[in-house]
């Protein structure tokens, strides 16, 4: 799965990242079998119903050949309708150095910085703050639920590649530029939003004509250069095995696992308004369950999970009102207490026995400790 979000919504470690990948995908030579199988594709996928799905699975696999690189990458959109730049207004996030490089040079055309400069890209001198605009006749088109109608996007996307200008104004060599793949995931996004819009309408169909249009743009036809047909050429050896992927298969990007920012609940943007809304939500649901739950539930658990001996005992009112009662030590119950009567305490001294001054003294300090108690007793 992977979410294709707006450029502008890129981090940097994300921009470089996409880049990095596209530069290794041309470093393994997997890059320029693209180029040519759009050069193939002139009469196959464009000016004609299959537009729209032939490049959704030209953009899939190469999508697939990032990911094989760099798991995390996913095509970005390119949203020419619109000015992206910083907030301030002050950086384009298109045209820059860590991204798609910045417009051609005066004269020839050459792209000389970002991480592509060495491909001798040739670009427009465009002004980097602006855009391609068409944002209105995309609108129109994306209004009707007729696919004929809608496909009209054609047009507004062909202006993209002719402002970009360069390699993009030819579309026999446009992927050449990787902004390429920025302008199409814009274009795929636009058929994806369209759907998404109209698909509740009465007898909607994501795709036209089922039968009847030429060979390749009709619904179950299958499209070159999947198909194994040579004709305009073999694909070998890029596609060993002949498949056959019909725009039928394409109609729903869900399945193809790929997601938009703007389309799929999996990939919508996460913003500070939406983190707002959590913190305002969660409390008054806390409120609302929680407690009853805990009320019901939680104390009942715990007295059951305690284990019998921790558990508290009951201390009675009878239990308590004895131990108060005990009179002086409280520590000795009063059957246990000494005797300490004066009968109990009576000392005699033997009159045959010449007095030990010790059993004198100790005579004396038995008085006085049995008066001492008596006192306090
Ligand atoms: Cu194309």
């Amino acid at each position: 799965m992977g979410c294709r979000k707006n450029l502008s919504r890129l981090t940097i470690a994300e921009r470089v990242a996409f880049t990095n990948a596209v530069n290794q995908l041309r470093s393994n030579g997997g890059y320029d079998d693209y180029v040519e199988q759009h050069r193939g594709a002139m009469g196959h996928g464009h000016g004609g119903p299959a537009f729209f799905p032939w490049h959704r699975e030209f953009l899939r696999r190469f999508e697939d050949d990032l990911q094989a690189i760099d798991p995390s990458v996913s095509i970005p959109y390119w949203d020419w309708t619109q000015a992206n730049v910083n907030p301030a207004g002050t950086e384009s996030l298109v045209w820059r150095d860590d991204f798609m490089g910045g417009p051609g040079a005066a004269g020839t055309g050459a792209v000389t910085t970002g991480p592509f400069a060495s491909w001798g890209l040739v670009r427009n001198r465009f002004d980097v703050f602006g855009f391609p605009g068409t944002g209105g006749t995309i609108g129109t088109s994306m209004s009707s639920p007729d696919y004929t109608t809608f496909r009209s996007v054609e047009g507004p996307h062909g202006a993209a590649h002719v402002w970009v200008g360069g390699f993009m104004g030819n579309p026999l060599i446009a992927p050449r530029d990787p902004v390429f793949w920025l302008l199409h995931a814009n274009v795929d996004r636009l058929w994806s939003e369209w759907i998404t819009r109209h698909a509740a309408t009465a007898g909607f169909q994501p795709f036209l004509p089922l039968s009847g249009g030429p060979l390749g743009h009709n619904l179950t036809d299958s499209m070159w250069p999947w198909n194994g047909s040579t004709t305009p050429f073999g694909v070998l050896p890029w596609t060993v095995v002949p498949e056959s992927i019909r725009p039928a298969d394409l109609v729903d990007h869900r399945a193809l696992d790929y997601f938009y920012d703007t389309v799929d609940p999996e990939c919508r943007p996460v913003v500070k308004v939406r983190f707002k809304e959590l913190k305002d939500r969660l409390p008054k649901e806390l409120k609302e369950r929680l407690p009853k739950e805990l009320k019901e539930r939680l104390p009942k658990e715990s007295k059951e999970r305690l284990p019998k001996e921790l558990a508290p005992k009951e201390v009675g009112p009878k239990e308590s009102k004895e131990i108060r009662e005990i009179p002086g030590d409280p520590f000795i119950r009063p059957e246990l207490r000494p005797d300490l009567s004066g009968a109990a305490l009576q000392f005699e001294p033997d009159p045959g026995v010449a007095p030990n001054p010790d059993v004198a003294a100790l005579g004396q300090a038995l008085s006085m400790r049995r008066e001492d108690l008596h006192r306090h007793g």
